[in-house]
């Protein structure tokens, strides 16, 4: 009798995650081996983003080809019709009757599990193994784990494990914004395969400079540019990834173009929420909008950029280093006409990115207080008083 991990998923695309994953399933629960199973193209999922799968097995090969007890099974992909876990079960018992099942699931799945096809038979035909969560939420899974364990005799087993930060849907969102973080998350050769068969490609910059080119005004797309190769030029300096800089850079002014009424018309129809302040002065919506057009005309789904983007006209406390170098990189780009304090702070910037912020925060309050019909937005002054309360300490 063998004890054999199932470990099912897209696989879109394997990652360290899994194999860590299968590797403490096997050491923990005493198992025989551990069979990578790549589930078909699920029909509730986006699948624009998946790739065949030929490329799926063969990055789940390579990745499991050193450790003789992991497998590559592929029982979902040749069975016809809708995948249920309830007849992957049925057809290993069939083959394998003597065989004991182990699935292993993230911990979300203990959410869902309930609502699968013929849940209590599947309790009753396997156990359950859990990959913790990240962020982590162990007392309520223990909580659910005990509830299923009395209403279906199930027997669920947690995995100890640091939990798992990435998925595979992060590491595409990484790829596709050329994030260099990503070789972290993948075995070297799927990180090589991948490369060489172009399957996340990277968003091409150059395409979106062209488009940009097409629909802001001249001295707005210099501007932009400039904006590009400062954040990429801030990314060095302080450590942050030069590609998605560079890129939300490229985009941060992209719905600047927009007279008022359409940035507001537009904000609505798209279900965005406008605040008091953006009402009244709707040009603070471009950010907003932009992180949105970001999204859905530029394909970018790295939420770091989509929030560096929303925030960069006014800021918000606590910024990450991102979003701070994307709100300054825009105040100091060369293109930027000489204003009072302009030339301190850029030279201040390479030095103290923080402090940058702040004069940056303070000058935009103190040229707004002159302006007639201005109004401060909370978040502008908010995020003044918290680089303000930050270099006090
Ligand atoms: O889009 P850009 O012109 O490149 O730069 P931006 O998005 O930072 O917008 C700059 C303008 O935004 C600048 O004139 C100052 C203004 N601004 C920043 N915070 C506030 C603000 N305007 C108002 N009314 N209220 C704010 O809180
Ligand atoms: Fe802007
Ligand atoms: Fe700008």
């Amino acid at each position: 009798m063998a004890r054999i991990g199932i470990l099912g998923g897209t696989f879109n695309p394997v990652h360290k995650g899994h194999l860590v994953m299968a590797q403490k399933a096997y050491e923990q629960l005493a198992l025989s081996e551990v069979w990578f199973m790549p589930s078909k193209r699920p029909p509730h999922k986006d699948q624009s983003q998946l790739v065949s799968d030929t490329d799926r097995k063969a990055m789940i090969q390579l990745s499991i080809a050193e450790t003789e007890y992991f497998k590559l099974s592929e029982m979902e992909l040749l069975r016809s019709g809708t995948t249920y876990t309830i007849d992957t079960l049925r057809q290993l018992k069939k083959e394998y009757p003597k065989d004991e099942f182990y699935f292993i699931l993230g911990a979300d799945s203990l959410y869902q599990l309930e609502s699968w096809k013929e849940a209590e038979a599947i309790f009753k035909m396997a156990h359950i193994l859990c990959a913790p969560r990240y962020p982590s939420t162990l007392l309520e899974d223990e909580v659910q784990r005990g509830r299923l364990e009395d209403a279906y005799h199930a027997e669920i087993h947690f995995i100890r494990m640091t939990p798992m930060r990435v998925s595979s849907e992060s590491i595409r969102a990484m790829l596709k914004c050329g994030q260099e973080e990503a070789v972290g998350y993948l075995p070297e050769a799927v990180f090589e395969y991948i490369h060489k068969h172009k399957l996340y490609p990277a968003i091409d910059r150059q395409a979106i400079r062209e488009k940009l080119k097409n629909t802001l005004k001249p001295s707005r797309f210099l501007h932009t540019i400039g904006v590009e190769n400062t954040a990429a030029c801030l990314a060095m300096r302080y450590g942050a990834d030069m590609n998605l800089a560079a890129l939300a850079g490229l985009l941060h002014d992209c719905a600047k173009n927009l007279p008022m009424e359409e940035l507001l018309e537009e904000s609505q129809k798209n279900g965005l929420p406008i605040s008091e302040a953006e009402r009244r002065q709707p040009f603070l919506l471009h950010g907003k909008l932009g992180a949105f057009y970001a999204k859905e005309k530029y394909g970018v789904d790295e939420d770091s950029v989509l929030d560096a983007i929303t925030w960069h006209t006014t800021g918000r406390p606590g910024m990450s280093l991102l979003e701070e170098i994307i709100f300054i990189a825009d105040y100091i780009e060369p293109s930027r006409k000489e204003i009072p304090g302009l030339s301190e702070i850029r030279r201040l910037v390479f030095i103290n990115l923080s402090e940058a912020v702040y004069l940056t925060l303070k000058n935009t309050l103190e040229y707004l207080r002159g302006q007639k019909n201005s109004e401060i937005d909370p978040h502008t002054y908010e995020t003044y008083l918290y680089y303000k309360e930050k270099l006090r300490k």
